[in-house]
């Protein structure tokens, strides 16, 4: 997928995930900046837990124990919805398979106030230096109905800060452009580069 000539040194990362919709997020991030993403699948537990941060530190950890000598990232989100204190925050992923876009519809009916936010947490895990955590953040707004096919689990719903369409309504580089997993991944994209930089100057 990637060419050297095109890219130079090409980083290879894997990404430990079974959601298609983010696989394919982190498979245009990594094209866009010249770093491999290479899907894997580990057996893993997901706790419950109020913290992001937890819940992907926690599934790095179990990922480490097959995937100990590699290069790979986690990563945990969440949409956050003002009006609901927060609700589905790390729930979403449950929230999403049992009462799903049209549910959190119905919770919002009669809020004028829909304002909310997604977060992404990635945990980087490199082989011999432990874990590292990666932030990323979108404000936006909840849509009154659902729009759009593209994306994957509450895109049609949510309207990113000074834009008109829902996610799902944009196109996949558009999206990754805005999204938090967007931003975080490029924060984690950085200091890879910084660290791999130092690491080539001491050799
Ligand atoms: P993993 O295998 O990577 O853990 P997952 O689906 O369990 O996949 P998360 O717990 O991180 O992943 O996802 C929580 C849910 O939040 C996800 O299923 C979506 O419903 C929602 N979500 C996360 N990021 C989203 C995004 O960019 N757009 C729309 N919904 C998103």
């Amino acid at each position: 997928m990637l060419r050297r000539g095109e890219c130079g040194e090409v980083l290879k990362v894997f990404l430990v995930s079974r959601n298609e919709g983010k696989i394919r997020e982190f498979r245009e991030l990594g094209v866009r900046e010249c770093v491999d993403v290479v899907p894997v699948s580990v057996d893993k537990v997901e706790i419950q837990s109020d913290d992001l941060t937890q819940i992907a530190l926690y599934s790095a950890a179990q990922a480490s124990l097959h995937l100990r000598n590699e290069l790979f990232f986690v990563e945990d989100a969440g949409l956050y919805i003002k009006p609901l204190k927060g609700f589905p925050g790390p729930f979403s992923s449950y929230v999403y398979r049992t009462i799903g876009v049209s549910g959190v519809l119905k919770l919002l009916s009669g809020f004028s106030e829909r304002s909310a936010y997604f977060e992404s947490v990635i945990v980087l895990h490199q082989p011999t230096q432990g874990f590292r955590v990666f932030r990323g953040f979108v404000t936006g707004t909840i849509s009154l109905e659902a729009r759009g096919s593209g994306g994957f689990g509450f895109d049609p719903i949510f309207i990113p800060e000074g834009h008109e369409k829902t996610f799902a309504e944009m196109d996949l580089e558009t999206k990754n452009s805005l999204s938090h997993r967007g931003k975080a991944f490029r924060a984690m994209v950085d200091w890879l580069r910084t660290a791999y930089k130092s690491r080539a100057r001491e050799i």
